[in-house]
């Protein structure tokens, strides 16, 4: 497969951007491989500017839901240009977005826009702490919830000590505020809040964890940290960021039916452009700016063309009849594929899915549910993978900790195909 054009555009990247890359995913450093550059995409199907095509299930890591350059998205985007990309006033989009969303995810009484999933977070987060007069906030290890300090946090060495900076530039100030519990254990999160219950401002969680590949809440642990936050007087703020719009229309909240205080969104509410939102009680909302206290501000936050994209995508999936039962169709389709390679060559592996959200784990663990087990993978047989993949035409995520996304795009067909590639993919394995 030639990619010269990416491997020259990359070094040429490389003098201007950090890393050639303006988000260090796409550099491939984990699968050590060269990253292609894209030159377009329509429906499941991406082509790098060498012209090389492959059927695409990174989605953008998630906003991609109804496959790339969904015509109707393109128009709206385009109706919405030629009156103005800009105005830095409120525009009834914005009033028609939040209402939609809204009636998807009804635990959100009021919304405000942002432009990413960490602007969505960070200011949540700083909500919390208005709302509830606390410092502390809990997060999970392996949980992702974007780059803001609190959130780039290493577990310190018992479930008590405060957090520490997981990256220069984040203070040990910042740190001490960030409590790291274990994702399906329980008990990590009670030890906390025992020992600093009245300090904690809010859990934040991804309900379904899809950052460390993708793994499924057991049965009783949402709704025991539902119980424990109300218990103590903290926040629940579920990260949906991703789950959001993915899982259900009303996200991971509506499909295990534990309603957060606040949520996040990000990626699909864009329909590919730059937009988070964040909502939740209007009780704790209007502690924001300009009705309370508490600040947050951005001067392209509901940007016109943004609110169109995101507009135009969710009315789509709100007015597709059987839209999620369609798309967990096609996920157990590649998941059984994939099964059955696994099956086939004799390479252990797991896989974690949950509708259109799935994660191939190359690992010999019985099962992975949490970080401890999932940082067992084999990572070097996942790089190894997912060239073999590429080479076959199958574009999936450039790390063994991500997820792989089935668009409404996606054929039956496509989904054989890529199942025929990942068997290549494995045999080929199977010989190195
Ligand atoms: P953004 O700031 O990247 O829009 O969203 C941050 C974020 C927040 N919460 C969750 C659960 C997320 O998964 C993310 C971002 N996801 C990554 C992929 N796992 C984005 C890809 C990238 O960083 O380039």
């Amino acid at each position: 497969m030639n990619i010269q054009n990416s491997i020259n555009e990359f070094k040429r990247a490389q003098e201007s951007i950090p890393g050639g890359v303006n988000s260090p995913v796409r550099a491939f450093k984990s699968v050590h491989g060269d990253p292609i550059f894209i030159k377009q995409a329509k429906g499941a199907r991406i082509t790098d500017i060498d012209g090389n095509e492959y059927i695409d299930f990174v989605s953008s890591w998630g906003p991609m839901i109804l496959g790339h350059a969904d015509e109707r998205v393109i128009n709206a985007i385009q109706m919405a240009a030629v009156h103005g990309t800009s105005y830095g006033a409120p525009t009834i989009a914005e009033t028609e977005l939040a209402e939609l969303i809204k009636r998807m995810v009804p635990s959100m009484e009021l919304v405000r826009m942002v432009n990413s999933g960490t602007e969505a977070t960070m200011s949540a987060l700083r909500l919390a702490r208005g709302y509830t007069g606390r410092d502390v906030v809990i997060k999970f290890q392996g949980c992702y919830h974007g780059h803001a300090d609190s959130f780039l946090i290493k577990a310190g060495s018992g479930v008590l000590t405060f957090g520490y900076p997981d990256s220069p530039g984040v203070t040990q100030g910042t740190a001490k505020d960030t409590l790291i519990a274990q994702y399906n254990d329980l008990s990590s999160v009670e030890e906390i809040f025992k020992q600093k219950g009245d300090q904690v401002a809010a859990i934040i969680v991804e309900p379904v964890p899809a950052n460390m590949g993708v793994f499924l809440p057991e049965s009783g642990f949402l709704e025991g940290l539902r119980k424990i936050t109300i218990k103590y007087g903290a926040l629940l703020i579920f990260d949906e960021v991703i789950s959001g719009f993915r899982l259900a229309k009303g996200g991971a909240q509506e499909y295990y039916g534990v309603i957060p205080d606040i949520t996040t969104l990000g990626k699909i509410i864009g329909g590919g452009l730059p937009v988070g939102a964040y909502g939740g009680k209007r009780e704790i909302m209007n502690r924001l700016a300009p009705t309370g206290p508490v600040y947050q501000a951005g001067t392209l936050a509901g940007n016109p063309l943004a609110m169109s994209a995101g507009l135009e995508t969710l009315k789509i999936i709100d007015e597709t009849p059987g839209f999620y039962n369609e798309l967990d169709r096609k996920g157990a389709l590649l998941e059984n594929g994939l099964r059955q390679n696994l099956q086939n060559t004799g390479i252990p592996g797991i896989i974690n899915r949950i509708g259109s959200l799935m994660t191939l784990f190359f690992t010999g663990e019985k099962k992975v549910d949490s970080y401890n087990t999932a940082i067992k993978s084999d990572t070097t047989r996942y790089a190894r993978y997912f060239k073999l993949a590429l080479e076959n035409g199958i574009y999936l995520a450039p790390s063994q900790f991500e997820a792989a996304f089935v668009s409404y795009a996606h054929t039956n067909e496509d989904i054989k195909k890529a199942q025929l590639a990942s068997l290549a993919a494995m045999k080929m394995l199977k010989t190195q």
